[in-house]
Parts: structure tokens; sequence; C-alpha cells
């Protein structure tokens, strides 16, 4: 099967723990939104017994680095054909946060209408990291990690974001140090043309 072309994709990119998967929950509460954080489908993916994946997705994970893409775009692209019949709009969140990641996905699986970029200074984002730390129970949520995950964002995704920006012009950008209601009112504006 194939992905239907006529749906709209939202990628939802920004630092690790800046708050986009606190926006994208609240915007499937008040819109006909399908969430996939690609974060997730991995932590899934690595849980599931006897999947070949499950040790190099995390390790990925704990060292903060990019799982390869052909793992992350299969579980996205059979995340939205298992949704695409129900929904018509998708938020893809953390996702593509590598360059391969992001032409591949965009000629093999679908082209996004619009990315949101969520900004905000790196120690804001270790605040609510650590804050979240004391009972995610992820993995990745120790301050070794964290540190990785940050050297990532800047070196591997940020060049991501450029090129959704300037050559696909597709980028609108959020200041991500207010609240979450002030940011969600933020992003409904940013978004007024796909909700
Ligand atoms: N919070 C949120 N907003 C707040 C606000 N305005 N004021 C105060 N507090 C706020 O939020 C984080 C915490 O902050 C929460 O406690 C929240 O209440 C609070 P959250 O919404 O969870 O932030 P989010 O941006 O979703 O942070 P997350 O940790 O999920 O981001 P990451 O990008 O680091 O994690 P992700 O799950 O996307 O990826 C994890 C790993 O998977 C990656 O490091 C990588 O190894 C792997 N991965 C890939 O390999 N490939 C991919 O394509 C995707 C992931
Ligand atoms: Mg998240």
């Amino acid at each position: 099967m194939s992905v239907n072309k006529d749906i709209s994709v939202v990628f939802v990119l920004g630092g690790p723990g800046v708050g986009k998967g606190t926006q994208c929950s609240k915007l499937v509460k008040d819109f006909k939104f399908k969430h996939l954080s690609a974060g997730d489908l991995l932590r899934e993916e690595q849980n599931k017994e006897g999947s070949q994946y499950s040790q190099i997705i995390r390790q990925h994970i704990k060292d903060g680095t990019i799982v390869p893409q052909e793992i992350t775009i299969q579980l996205l692209k059979n995340a939205i054909i298992r949704n695409q019949e129900e929904y018509q709009k998708f938020l893809i969140d953390g996702f593509p946060r590598k360059m391969d990641q992001a032409v591949i996905f965009e000629e093999e699986v679908i082209p996004a209408k619009l990315t949101i970029f969520f900004d905000c200074s790196k120690d804001i984002m270790l605040e609510r990291l650590l804050e979240r730390s004391k009972t995610s129970g992820r993995e990745d949520d120790n301050l070794e990690s964290i540190e990785k995950r940050f050297d990532t964002f800047v070196k591997t995704s940020v060049p991501v974001i450029e090129y959704l920006d300037k050559s696909r012009h597709i980028v609108k950008k959020i200041d991500c140090s207010k609240t979450v209601d002030e940011i969600y009112a933020d992003v409904k504006e940013a978004m007024k043309d796909i909700i």
C-alpha cells in the first residue's frame, strides 16, 4: 500500500525538550490531526518482542544519535498508511532530523506542507528535560544523553531546518520560552491555513 497524496503533513521540529509533544497533544484535542512522534514510534519498536531493530534503536537513543533513516521512515510510513482512512492531517513530531531523512521522506513518502520550528535557549530546554526526567522513565533523560542530544541537534538537525526554510520555504518559527498556552496561541496562528 502507498501513502495517499491528498493528506497534509506538518513537520514539528525543535531541540530536545522544547515542547513538541506538549503542543502536538493540545492540537489533537482541538483539531482532527493524527500525531505521530518519530521518537515514540522508535521506542515502541524497540520494546516490541522479537524486533530485529531493538538493539540498534536502543543504542542510538541512548547516544542521542539518529537511527538509520530506513527504519524510521518505514515506521512512519506504516503509521500514516494505518491512519489515512480516518485522518487527513498528520503532525510528524521530531522528524526529519537528518538531511537524508528529509530528502528521502519527501521524495518517497510525501512532501510536507508546513514545518513548525519550536525555538528556545538550551538552558530552558535543559531545565524542562531535567524536570521531566523525574517521572518520564525515558532512557535518554539523563545529563549525559541530554548533552549528546543537544550536540546532535545543533550539528545534524539544525541544517535540516535551514534547508526546509531556505530551499522549501515552509518553515514557521515559534518562540518556546513562554508558557504552554501562550505558545499554543502562536501555534494556532502559524497553522491557521491548515487547521
Ligand atoms: N514543557 C513543555 N512545554 C513547556 C513550557 N512552555 N513551559 C514549561 N514546561 C514545558 O516537553 C518536555 C518537558 O517540558 C515536559 O515535561 C513538558 O511538560 C515540559 P515535551 O513536550 O515532551 O518536549 P519534546 O520537544 O517532545 O521533547 P523530547 O524529549 O520528546 O524531544 P526529543 O526530540 O529529544 O525526543 P524524541 O522522542 O523526538 O527523540 C528521541 C530520540 O529518538 C532522538 O534523540 C534520536 O536518538 C531518536 N530519533 C531518531 O533517531 N530519528 C528520528 O527521526 C527521531 C528520533
Ligand atoms: Mg517528544
